[in-house]
């Protein structure tokens, strides 16, 4: 029997994950902790939810005293663009947050703590095609110098402490629950809310612009079946590159064309386009398929079709 707790419930992973792990271990067993944003009420109804901040540890040990917390998830942090717009902000949460819930863990001597990383961790002196696992890792973001200090810390807590630490490179993430908030890579979520919306959108990197991309079921079957894999057999801890797929932003305008023929696409590059260009256009998983049997299901179309039809219904209710 596990008791999870997962920091930063209300994201746009952290809310899709709390549900899918409560489905697996029970409500009861899956505490939500959100900080600001209101919880939905699928995550209010289904289990625990309680106010949790990384940044105060005390109030994260009463949370874990309080529900017999063993496994740990830390999905609060600031993402890429408003990293960039407040590097200090994204430095406290990111690091000082982490090293509070790795020191918890390590004191109530819990038995997991999943630690997510990102492409951001690499820059652009990195190989861009099939970025290997192990490459260099120098990016020119604050959010991507955090990300790679995260997997360094990781990686100690486990070899100093021997504490099970454990981590993925997640691509940029698109999916239609909850919306992402301040990343580069939020531009594959808007595209589809505005096809649906306004057959229409502007992006904010260029129509060239490639990156590695996965579908939220993917994203929730990658997490879990890393935090299921058997600990011996893992190679690496807090660092598995993750793919699914790779595409341009004219790629993606085109899937969406499939489905609606008059959508249109404008491109104004912001800040943001020196990130994107700054990260792989799509990275070498083997590792992970061969330590813990990743395999993705989606691809762009099948991605675009789903995504698409739970808009569509979102707009016909009125949610959207
Ligand atoms: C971002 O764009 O900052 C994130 C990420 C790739 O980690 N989605």
């Amino acid at each position: 029997m596990k008791n999870i707790l997962v920091v930063g419930s209300a994201g746009q992973i952290g809310s899709e994950l709390t549900l899918a792990l409560r489905n697996i271990y029970g409500g009861d067993q899956v505490v939500a902790g959100v900080r600001k944003t209101k919880p939905s009420e699928k995550l209010l109804e289904t289990g625990p939810c309680e106010v949790v901040d990384a940044l105060d540890k005390e109030g994260l040990v009463s949370v874990v005293d309080k529900y017999k917390v063993d496994v740990i998830i830390n999905m609060a942090a600031i993402l890429s663009g408003t990293g960039e717009k407040n590097p200090m902000l994204a430095w406290d949460v990111n690091m000082n947050g982490l090293i509070n819930i790795l020191e918890l863990a390590r004191e109530r001597k819990m038995k997991q703590v999943l630690v997510p990383s990102s492409i951001a961790v690499f820059g652009p002196t990195t190989p861009v095609d099939n970025t290997p696992q192990e490459t260099i890792l120098k990016p020119t973001t604050i959010y991507g110098v955090t990300k790679v200090a995260g997997e360094l810390l990781g990686d100690y807590y486990v070899k100093k402490y021997g504490m099970d630490v454990r981590g993925l490179r997640y691509p940029g993430i698109i999916s239609h629950e909850t919306l992402p908030g301040g990343g580069t890579t939020d531009y594959a979520v808007a595209i589809y809310y505005e096809a649906i919306k306004n057959k229409k959108y502007t992006c904010f990197v260029n129509e060239k612009t490639r990156l590695p991309m996965m579908y939220m079921p993917d994203c929730l079957k990658a997490t879990i079946d890393l935090m299921e894999a058997d600990f011996d057999k893992l190679n690496y801890h807090c660092d598995y590159n993750v793919g699914a797929m790779d595409f341009t932003v004219a790629e993606m305008a085109e899937s969406i064309k499939k489905h609606i023929p008059d959508f249109e696409i404008s491109y104004e590059p912001d800040f943001r386009q020196d990130i994107a260009d700054s990260w792989p256009n799509s990275v070498d998983d083997s590792a992970a398929r061969k330590d813990w049997g990743w395999k993705p299901d989606y691809d762009l179309d099948a991605m675009t079709e789903d995504m698409l039809k739970a808009i569509g219904e979102k707009h016909k209710k009125g949610l959207i």
